[in-house]
């Protein structure tokens, strides 16, 4: 298995219900080491760049609105297959959609706003690189070495 680095982000919604512990727990249980992380609330202008992915879609406003509405929680997971590793363990963007047991079914209401989906990670090897470097130096991400 090859050891990958991934980006997760623990977004405003869960931030906000308090539960980035329980979420760092089912990373930490799943094998997944955190090796580097920092809180900050992003700048609507960060946000925008963050997901410039989006930016021609309906709901990119939205989505900025809310990725800057509180104070987010920013990793770097490392482990076998981390990236989608992670992403099994987040479940399908839409919490109505993902199933039992993910990150997304148990800290999102499925009957809510479809956006505040609690979690981010990465989709690829590649844009987890990009993902990391968009808020993280080099310097910052620290060797697991005990
Ligand atoms: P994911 O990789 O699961 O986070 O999902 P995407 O990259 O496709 O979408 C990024 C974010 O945009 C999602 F977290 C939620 C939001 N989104 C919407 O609000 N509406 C949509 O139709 C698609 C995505």
């Amino acid at each position: 298995m090859a050891i990958e680095q991934t980006l997760s982000i623990i977004k405003p919604d869960a931030v906000a219900k308090n539960v980035i512990g329980e979420i760092l727990t089912r990373f930490e249980k799943a094998g997944l080491r955190v090796v580097a992380a920092k809180m900050q609330r992003l700048s609507r202008e960060k946000a925008a760049e963050f997901y410039d992915i989006h930016k021609a879609r309906p709901f990119f406003g939205e989505l900025v609105d809310f990725m800057s509405s509180g104070p987010v929680l920013v990793q770097v997971l490392e482990g076998d297959n981390a990236v989608s590793k992670n992403r099994e363990l987040m479940g399908a963007t839409f919490p109505k959609n993902a199933a039992p047991g993910t990150i997304r079914a148990d800290f999102c209401d499925p009957n809510g706003d479809p956006g505040e989906n609690a979690v981010h990670g990465s989709d690829s090897v590649e844009n987890a690189r990009n993902e990391i470097k968009l808020f993280f130096k080099t310097e910052e991400i620290c060797a697991r070495t005990r």
